[in-house]
């Protein structure tokens, strides 16, 4: 089953948003399998931004993401990868549609509220980045018969 690294960014902590948007994916049909509210170090959020470093905007970035505690999670599902970055919502919440979470509850691209891996072989890396192996936990919800 597909896997994707999703994160609550240290603004949509701060507006009380971590319970909104795990709300949304589990009523997706989605299964969270870890989850933990972390401080992410200078050298970590370097790493998970490594393909940024060359921006302009790469110090404010990494400034941001340390700025404040984190909600990490990852998530599972058929085509999770993609269907949650259509949830999230473009970038830039100037171009994000209504009814996704950064059409709704985001005005700047700086603090977009959340983050979610871009590609299967970005999930990959971010989960390793951030998770154990032995912090994910792999169930059966007998729910899912209803939605897959
Ligand atoms: P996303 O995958 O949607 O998080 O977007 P990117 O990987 O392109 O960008 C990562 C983060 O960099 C964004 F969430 C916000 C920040 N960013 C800026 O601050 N300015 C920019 O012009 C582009 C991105």
């Amino acid at each position: 089953m597909e896997r994707t690294f999703l994160m609550v960014k240290p603004d949509g902590v701060q507006r009380n948003l971590i319970g909104e948007i795990v709300a949304r994916f589990e009523k997706k049909g989605f299964q969270l399998v870890g989850g933990k509210l972390m401080l992410i170090t200078r050298e970590l959020a370097e790493q998970h931004y490594g393909e940024h470093k060359e921006r302009p905007f790469f110090g404010e970035l990494v400034d941001f993401i340390t700025s404040g505690p984190v909600f990490a999670m990852v998530w599972e599902g058929e085509n999770v990868i993609a269907t949650a970055r259509l949830m999230m919502g473009a970038t830039n919440p100037k171009e994000s549609a209504p009814g996704t979470i950064r059409g709704d509850y985001a005005v700047t691209v700086g603090k977009n509220i959340i983050h979610g891996s871009d590609s299967p072989e970005s999930a990959v890396r971010e989960i390793g980045l951030f998770f154990k192996e032995e912090e994910l936990v792999s169930y059966t919800k007998l729910i899912n018969e209803w939605t897959n």
